[in-house]
C-alpha cells in the first residue's frame, strides 16, 4: 500500500482523535508524499506554462493579424515578455488549488491584455495604411456595359478604393504607377473594375488558365466568408486573359489550387488606352472591367450569396507589374528580375495568399445616390 493511500484511508473516521492521528500521519509520511507532489506540480506545471504560452501567443498573433511587420517586431517582443513573466509567476507557486486559480487567471490575463492592446494599437495605427482596408460596396440597379470602358454611369457613382500600394506597405517605395479599383452589386453579379497606369502596355499570354501573372496582370482574390478556405482567385492581363482558380486552402496550408476550376458566366473584357506591345509610343494605361455572377461562387462560399446587406467579404487587390526592357522592338522581361507586386491592402509580406490580411468589403443594399435611374448605364458607350 502507498503511504498516500495509508494517509487517506486513516481519514476516513469519525472521532476528533482518529481525524488527528490521520493529519500526523499526513505529516510524517510528507517527506514520501512530496516527491510525488513535486513531480505532478511540476507536469501541471509544463502544461500550463502551455497553456499560456499558446494562449498568450494566439492572443498576440490575433492581435497582429492584418498589422504590418514593423509592428510585429513590438508585438512579438511584447507577447514573449508576458507570457514568460506569467510562467514565472505560475511556477513560483506551491499548491494546485492555487495554481489552478492563477491558471484560469493567467489565461484570462492574456485574452484581457491582448484585447485591450489591440484596440490600443487599432487606434494608433488607424490611418497609418498598417491595417486592413475597407471598401463599401453599393448596390447598382442598372449594370454597368462590361466592355473594358469605365465611363458607365453607375461606375462614376462608386467610389475609387485608394490607389495601391506595394505588398509590403510602407517600407517599400511608393508604387512608380497609379493603380485602383472600384465596386459595385446586383442581386446577379459583383461587378469590380480597375485603371491600371502603364506606359508600356504589353501582354503575350492568350490561353484560359496560362500563368496569367508572368505577364503583367490585375488580380482579384475573393474570401466570401473570410475563413481562408475555399476562396478566389481571378488574374486577367491587358489582352483580357483570364487565369481563374479556386484555393481549398492555402499554399501555406497545402492548397490545393484547383486552376480547371471556372468562374461559370465570369465576364471580363480589357480597354488598352495607348497601344499594347508597341515600345515606339507611351502609353496612358490599361482598364479592366469584371462582372462575376453570384451562382458562380454560391456553391462555395459558405455564406449567403449573393450577401446580405452589410455583410463583410475579404478581398484582395493586385497588381503584378514586370520590369519591361526592348530588344529589336519587342518588350521583353529581362531575365532573372523580380516583378513588383502593387496591392490595394498592403500584406506586410511578399504573399497574398494570406486571406487573413486582405481588406474588408462591406455590402450595403443602397444605391449611391447620384446613381441614375434604372437604364441609362446602356446607353453611355455611345455618348462617349
Ligand atoms: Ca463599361
Ligand atoms: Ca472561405
Ligand atoms: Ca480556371
Amino acid at each position: 500500500m502507498q503511504p498516500g493511500m495509508l494517509a487517506r484511508n486513516r481519514v476516513v473516521g469519525t472521532s476528533a482523535g482518529t481525524l488527528w492521528s490521520a493529519r500526523r500521519s499526513r505529516q510524517v509520511h510528507f517527506s514520501s508524499l512530496s516527491s510525488r507532489r513535486f513531480m505532478s506540480a511540476s507536469i501541471f506545471g509544463v502544461v500550463q506554462v502551455l497553456v499560456t504560452l499558446c494562449s498568450g501567443l494566439l492572443g498576440e498573433v490575433r492581435a497582429v493579424a492584418g498589422m504590418q511587420a514593423a509592428n510585429g517586431a513590438s508585438s512579438t517582443q511584447h507577447a514573449f515578455t508576458t507570457c514568460f513573466a506569467r510562467v514565472g509567476l505560475i511556477m513560483s507557486l506551491s499548491t494546485k488549488r492555487v495554481q489552478w486559480a492563477f491558471a484560469g487567471l493567467a489565461v484570462a490575463w492574456s485574452a484581457g491584455c491582448s484585447s485591450t492592446r489591440t484596440a490600443d494599437e487599432y487606434i494608433r495605427l488607424a490611418g497609418t495604411g498598417a491595417l486592413p482596408r475597407s471598401y463599401v460596396c453599393c448596390a447598382t440597379k442598372s449594370a454597368p456595359t462590361i466592355d473594358g470602358k469605365l465611363d458607365d454611369p453607375v461606375w462614376q457613382s462608386a467610389p475609387w478604393s485608394e490607389d495601391f500600394v506595394d505588398i509590403e506597405g510602407d517600407k517599400r517605395p511608393k508604387p512608380a504607377f497609379r493603380t485602383h479599383a472600384k465596386l459595385l452589386w446586383s442581386q446577379e453579379a459583383l461587378f469590380i473594375a480597375a485603371e491600371l497606369e502603364e506606359p508600356h502596355i504589353r501582354g503575350t499570354l492568350k490561353l484560359r488558365d496560362a500563368i496569367v501573372f508572368h505577364d503583367p496582370d490585375f488580380e482579384v482574390f475573393i474570401d466570401p466568408n473570410g475563413d481562408s478556405r475555399n476562396y478566389f482567385e481571378i488574374e486577367v492581363n491587358a489582352l483580357g486573359t483570364i487565369f481563374d482558380l479556386l484555393l481549398k486552402r492555402t499554399y501555406r496550408d497545402g492548397g490545393p489550387a484547383i486552376h480547371a476550376w471556372n468562374v461559370e458566366g465570369l465576364r471580363v473584357v480589357t480597354y488598352v488606352d495607348g497601344s499594347l506591345n508597341h515600345p515606339a509610343d507611351t502609353d496612358r494605361g490599361w482598364s479592366v472591367e469584371m462582372a462575376i455572377p453570384w451562382k458562380a461562387l454560391a456553391n462555395l462560399a459558405r455564406t449567403p450569396c449573393p450577401p446580405r446587406e452589410h455583410d463583410v467579404w475579404r478581398f484582395g487587390f493586385s497588381r503584378v507589374e514586370w520590369p519591361t526592357r526592348v530588344i529589336d522592338g519587342y518588350y521583353e522581361t529581362p531575365e532573372g528580375s523580380r516583378e513588383d507586386n502593387w496591392v490595394w491592402s498592403p500584406q506586410g509580406v511578399i504573399d497574398m495568399h494570406r486571406p487573413e490580411r486582405w481588406g474588408y468589403v462591406v455590402f450595403v443594399a443602397a444605391a449611391m445616390a447620384s446613381e441614375p435611374p434604372t437604364g441609362v448605364g446602356g446607353d453611355a458607350r455611345s455618348r462617349r
